[in-house]
This record gives structure tokens, sequence and C-alpha cells, in this order.
């Protein structure tokens, strides 16, 4: 409940309680959520109004009393303000142009690019006076890899092959871009810690598509080179990494990344995570967010054994990723009641 208990397990201090938040936590499962978003023109706009994307933001806070607030944006702001020509389309998702080649874009597209995305700063700002300290806030940012498969594709896809095959291909012109979106990474975060993020999150949605032989070029330095430029830039927020999907890439990406702290997705048997990952890193997951849907005793046998396997770790309670649109709010109130009443 107050930011003290999120934070102080972000930075490595194991309490008896357990602190919670979800990943789209603010989101299409809550009424009011859609309520906000019926009255939206597009997404885009949405997520660039300072107001209302606050206020979606705390919904979430309001109703369950989370011990984290995560700004309401989306990974795809970053894509948006270099000019790829997001778009929103309702039933479909994620819109963009297509790129040929990762040389199609240079690094002109980044100028103006704090100027395009100061409004994610202002809701940051707007949601940290209206939390008054007492829940703490997170900025986030997706990784290069991941925005690269959108970019590529030109939206969402589900075996990302121009990415894929660029990471065989076009290996010089790759690095190109990733250095290209390293950099605006790095000034978006750095924004968001400016404007009163308490902690930064790195989504890698799709690091479980990059070949095993791939990861340390495409998903751990990349994140390593964000840390350290938004460490360059002063900033000293604790950072998440969530390298989804990358099983036992966790180990080197824990290692070698920089990030604070490593999100879980799933798929990750938590006490292989407790055995594997350093003792005394935080980590942050890990429940299936389908086991929300019937909220049966099989979710709480999980909720369990999740929180028995990080019992002597810093553990922040959450999903093995987002929750889905068709989850009823009460149950969530239910995984929430187990945990703070253990
Ligand atoms: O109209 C709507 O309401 C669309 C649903 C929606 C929402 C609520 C989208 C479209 N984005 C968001 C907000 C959002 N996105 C947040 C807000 C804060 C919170 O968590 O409550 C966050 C953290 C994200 C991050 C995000 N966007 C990720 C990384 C996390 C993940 O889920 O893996 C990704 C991959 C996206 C891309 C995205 N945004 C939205 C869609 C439909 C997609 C494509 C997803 C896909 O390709 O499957």
């Amino acid at each position: 409940m107050t930011d003290q208990l999120f934070l102080s397990t972000m930075q490595g201090i194991k309490s008896t309680q357990t602190p919670i938040w979800m990943m789209r936590q603010a989101g299409r499962y809550l009424a009011e959520y859609r309520a906000v978003r019926a009255k939206q023109t597009d997404f885009i706009s949405f997520c660039l109004n300072p107001e209302q994307a606050s206020a979606v933001t705390l919904q979430p806070i309001a109703r369950y009393g989370f011990d984290a607030a995560i700004i309401f944006s989306d990974i795809l702001m970053v894509p948006w303000a270099i000019k790829r020509n997001v778009q929103f389309k309702t039933g479909i998702g994620p819109l963009l142009d297509a790129m040929d080649k990762p040389d199609d874009i240079d690094r002109s597209c980044l100028r103006r690019l704090d100027e395009k995305l100061a409004p994610v700063g202002k809701a940051l700002e707007l949601t940290k006076t209206a939390l008054q300290g007492k829940t703490a806030l997170i900025g986030f940012a997706g990784a290069p890899w991941t925005l690269i498969t959108y970019m590529a594709e030109g939206g969402s896809s589900r075996d990302f092959p121009k990415a894929r095959q660029w990471a065989w291909q076009e290996t010089k012109a790759l690095e190109g871009l990733l250095s290209i979106l390293v950099e605006a990474t790095v000034s978006f975060l750095s924004l968001q810690a400016k404007a009163g993020a308490d902690v930064l999150m790195l989504f890698d949605s799709w690091a479980s598509a990059v070949p095993a032989s791939q990861r340390d070029w495409l998903v751990v330095k990349p994140a390593r080179s964000i840390v350290e430029g938004v460490r360059a830039n002063g900033h000293r927020q604790p950072m998440i990494g969530f390298p989804r999907g990358i099983g036992e890439g966790l180990i080197q990406y824990a290692a070698e990344s920089g990030v604070d702290s490593v999100g879980l997705d799933h798929g990750v048997d938590p006490v292989w995570a407790g055995k594997n990952l350093p003792a005394k890193m935080p980590v942050q997951g890990n429940l299936d967010p389908l086991s929300l849907l019937n909220a049966g005793p099989e979710m709480f046998r999980d909720i369990d054994h999740i929180l028995d396997a990080f019992h002597d770790r810093p553990h922040i309670f959450n999903l093995g990723h987002g929750i889905t649109p068709p989850t009823p709010v009460e149950n969530v109130q239910k995984m929430i009641d187990h945990i703070r009443n253990r």
C-alpha cells in the first residue's frame, strides 16, 4: 500500500509483506477504463493526453490499492516519436509503416523525440502528485528488439520472420538500428525518470523469438547500453528488465544486462529461478494471467507455490504477462486478498 514496500523490495530488502502490481493493470478488464477509452478518438492521442493517461493510471490503484502504479502509455510510443506512423486499429492492434531494411531509417529520426514524448512526462508528473508518495510510480519503455519486431513487420506478428531474418543476414544494418533505438530509449526513460518515475521497466516482450546464439547482441547488450545510458544521464532509479520467454537465458541477462531486477514470465519455474538467479536480486512475477479467469483452487495453489519459492529473496508479486480483458474484476481481488492474508 505504501511505496516503501515496493521500493524497499526493489532495493533488495525482503519484508514479511509481498508488494503486488499487475502488468496491464490499467486496461480493458476494468469497466472504468473502458468508459474513458470509449470517449477517446485514437489510442496514441489517449497516451499523449496527460490528464486522461494519469486518470486511467490511477484507476487500478483506487480499486485495489496496488503497491505500484505503471504509467498509462505504450511501448510503441517510441516508434511513433521516430515517425513510423503508428496507429492502433480496433480489433487489429498496432499498424506501422513496415521497413524493407534495417537501414531504412537514420539518426535524423531522433530529432525532437523529447518534445514529442513530453506529454508522457507530464502524465507522470500529474500521477506522481496524485499518488502523494503513498504508491510507487513505474515508467517504462520497449526494448529495441521488441520494437524492431513491430517496426519490421508493420504490426504484430506471430513469428517475426523479417526481424529474425535480419538477425542473420543484415547484421551490420541491424546493429545501426539497435543503436538508434538504444538512444531513443535512453532519452525516453530519462525523460520519465526526470518527471518522477520511481522505477523504470524495460519490456522485451518478444525476446522469446531470438535464437539463443544471438541473444547477447540482440537482447542483453542493448539492455546494458540502456541501463548505462540512463545512469550516465544521472538517474538512479532501480530498473526492471523483462526479457519474456528467454528461459535459461535469464541467468546471463541477470548477470550482464545491468538491471537491478528481472521480471519472470509464467514459463519460468519459480523454484529454478530461486536457485539460479543472483541470491539478492529482486524478482517479479509470475502467475499465469489466464489462471485469473476462473480463480479456482489451482490458481491459489500456484500463488502459494510462487510465494514459497521466493520466501527468502526480495519478490514483487506480478503476473507472467499482461492481464487479459475478460478477467473478472472480483478474481483480481481474490488474488490480492490471498497474497495479503497469508
Ligand atoms: O485500446 C486499448 O485499450 C488497447 C489495449 C492497450 C493498452 C491498455 C494497448 C494496445 N496498450 C495498452 C497500454 C499499455 N501497453 C501499458 C499500460 C500500463 C499498464 O500496464 O497498465 C503497457 C505497460 C503496455 C506495454 C506494451 N504494449 C507491451 C509490452 C508488454 C506486453 O504486454 O508484452 C506491448 C508488446 C505493447 C504493444 C501493444 N499495445 C497495444 C496492443 C494491442 C499491442 C500489441 C500486442 C501484440 O502484438 O500482441
